[in-house]
């Protein structure tokens, strides 16, 4: 360009630039090589930016029409700059998406889902059968006071029965409770007859082979009124083993004793194992509440009487269910607990 500027030829020089800089822009292979572009063609050592400062010497009246083919020329370039770019992003995207397919037919990845442990259903189960019939759920401390587990229930200081449940002593007092019993001394001590009511619970016992564990977990069920009967007894026994095993279930009534009950019994239901041998498990003890009790919680032995039982969830769940060792309801492997 000469010294002295000359409108004419500058407004050609900036159409020829924007003319080969678009062809140049075509050709560019990739995202970089259009950045570099950018700057060739715009950036301050471009001839364009040359060309407007050159414009600073043409006469104040020629200056808006090479201001306007400058502008003109900018907007071509940057045009072309774009729509290169963005082909380029359009490319690279589908690219990208090609790569990453997804296969929405593929099964979603399944969310583990928890649920009750076998005991609780089976609690659930076992006293939702008594609920409907008005028991009310009633519950007790797991460590008891000698008081409440053995003497309130007729089992005095040298009672061998207090062997028979072998205890754990604590050594600052008390027991772990060895069963569910002394919730019907702390119900008939908090309620006034009639009443009845089921208590589910842990019980500790020094015990344990494949049906004993120890500890386990029972449900006591008492029932006080006037005139209450060993036919209610058995027939509320009947109608748990026929709402709980199904009416089919062969199951027995056999004489037993407790120092709380008199008469006492026990219910054995036929065990069909594996190995083909059919056994008797004891699910529960059960008998008509002994006068001595009524009396020790202030109860008039003469104008009531009540019955009471407590039986082994482990043993419902096992017969129920056919499992053969009792340690699986504690182990928590999760391939038995799914199977419930
Ligand atoms: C009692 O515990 C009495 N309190 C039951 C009772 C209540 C009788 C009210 C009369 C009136 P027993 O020790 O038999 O009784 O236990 C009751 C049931 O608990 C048994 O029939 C058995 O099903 C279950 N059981 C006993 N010991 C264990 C043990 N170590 N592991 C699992 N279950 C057991």
């Amino acid at each position: 360009m000469a010294e002295e500027t000359d409108l004419q030829s500058l407004v050609t020089r900036m159409r020829e630039i924007a003319g080969s800089a678009r062809v140049r822009v075509a050709q560019a292979g990739d995202a970089q090589a259009v950045e570099d572009l950018r700057i060739a063609l715009l950036g301050k050592k471009s001839e364009l930016s040359g060309l407007l400062r050159l414009m600073g010497g043409l006469p104040a009246e020629q200056r808006p029409e090479a201001g306007k083919a400058a502008n003109e020329a900018k907007q071509e370039i940057s045009d072309a700059l774009e729509a290169r770019r963005s082909a380029f992003a359009a490319d690279e995207r589908r690219r990208r998406l090609a790569q990453e397919t997804l296969d929405v037919t593929l099964p979603g990845r399944p969310v583990p889902m928890g649920r009750r442990h076998p005991l609780t259903q089976t609690c659930d189960e076992i006293i939702a059968i008594f609920t409907e019939l008005g028991f009310e759920v009633a519950s007790g401390p797991d460590l008891e006071d000698e008081f409440h587990n053995f003497e309130a229930l007729n089992i005095p200081a040298n009672h061998p029965a207090r062997d028979m449940q072998d205890t754990f002593y604590l050594a600052e007092g008390g027991v772990l409770r060895t069963h569910t019993s002394p919730v019907q001394i702390r119900s008939m001590q908090s309620r006034r007859p009639p009443l009845a009511v089921i208590a589910p619970g842990r019980v500790y016992r020094c015990d344990a082979d494949l049906t004993h564990s120890p500890m386990f977990t029972q449900i006591e069920g008492l029932m006080v009124d006037e005139d209450v009967r060993m036919s209610d007894l058995k027939g509320i026994l009947e109608r748990l083993i026929h709402r709980y095993f199904g009416e089919d279930r062969p199951y027995r009534l056999r004489p037993s004793f407790f120092p709380f009950t008199e008469p006492s019994a026990e219910v054995d239901i036929l065990w069909h194992k594996d190995s083909g041998e059919d056994v008797w498990l004891e699910v529960l003890g059960a008998g008509m509440v002994h006068p001595a009790v009524l009396e020790n919680v202030g109860y008039d032995s003469q104008r009531l009487s009540g019955f009471a039982f407590g039986l082994g969830v482990e043993r419902f769940a096992m017969l129920k269910y056919g499992i053969p060792n009792i340690r699986l309801f504690y182990e928590n492997d999760l391939r038995f607990l799914r199977q419930f």
